[in-house]
């Protein structure tokens, strides 16, 4: 049978890894067998990725370069731990996919979206999530909620995650843009989340949304 793959997506700082764990332990607590994942990473190959791509002296590369690494290390998680956990039934859910490289490259970058998604068909198919939360909050605040975390890790600055943070302030109101844009062609799919809420308010909303979303598609395998 057929597993639900859920994804959460927003800008830097929004609340994705704090909202998916919360997710998880919930679902895990309902009986549903659930894996959780991340991007770019979560495989060895990947993660050798992620830290060119995310790492203050990751490199200095180019939007396409960009996406098509973003491909790269997608493609990896997709083929050894995405699918096959969808195919065992379970739940996947997944710290930002496509709509990352949809709103960071396509959109905060430029290459536009039509782009990306023939990057996607080449690389994944129709892969595409049952249910994507956009945490959308405002870039200013969401990254100072990221630099505080950063600054709380003891990381010599050069290995830093925050390549993408130390883009100006333009490029990450770009990026919303791109995430409600996402959002409004995909309104089946996607679920925005104010993150300005709290950590618990949030939860609460995700989790009932969740829920919906896997009866609701019980209910069609079985009609
Ligand atoms: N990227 C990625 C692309 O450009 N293209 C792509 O295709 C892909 C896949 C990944 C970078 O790569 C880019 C985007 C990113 O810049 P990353 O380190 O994984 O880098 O960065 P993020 O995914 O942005 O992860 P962050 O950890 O920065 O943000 P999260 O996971 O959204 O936030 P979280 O949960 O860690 O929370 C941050 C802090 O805020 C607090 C938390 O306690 C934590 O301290 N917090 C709240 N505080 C108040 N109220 C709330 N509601 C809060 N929720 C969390």
């Amino acid at each position: 049978m057929p597993g639900f793959f859920i994804t959460f997506e927003g800008g830097e700082g929004s609340g994705k890894t704090t909202q998916i764990n919360k997710l998880a332990e919930s679902l895990n607590a309902a009986g549903y067998k659930v894996v959780t994942t991340r991007e770019p990473g979560g495989t060895p190959e990947s993660e050798k990725i992620r830290q060119l791509l995310v790492q203050r002296d990751g490199g200095n590369w180019s939007p396409m370069a960009e996406a098509l690494m973003f491909f790269a290390a997608r493609l990896m998680l997709y083929q050894k731990i995405i699918k096959p956990a969808l195919d065992e039934g379970k739940i996947v859910i997944c710290d930002r996919f496509t709509d990352s490289t949809r709103a960071y490259q396509g959109y905060g970058h430029d290459l536009g979206f039509d782009v990306i998604d023939e990057l996607k068909h080449i690389a994944l198919g129709d892969a595409e999530p049952n249910l994507t939360f956009i945490l959308d909050i405002d870039p200013k605040s969401g990254i100072e909620r990221a630099q505080e975390r950063l600054s709380s890790q003891k990381i010599n600055a050069e290995r830093r995650e925050d390549r993408f943070e130390k883009l100006d302030l333009s490029f990450h109101q770009r990026l919303r843009e791109g995430f409600l844009q996402i959002a409004k062609r995909e309104p089946q799919r996607c679920v925005i989340v104010d993150a300005a809420q709290t950590i618990e308010h949030m939860a609460q909303s995700i989790l009932q949304t969740a829920l919906k979303r896997l009866e609701e598609r019980l209910e069609e395998r079985k009609g």
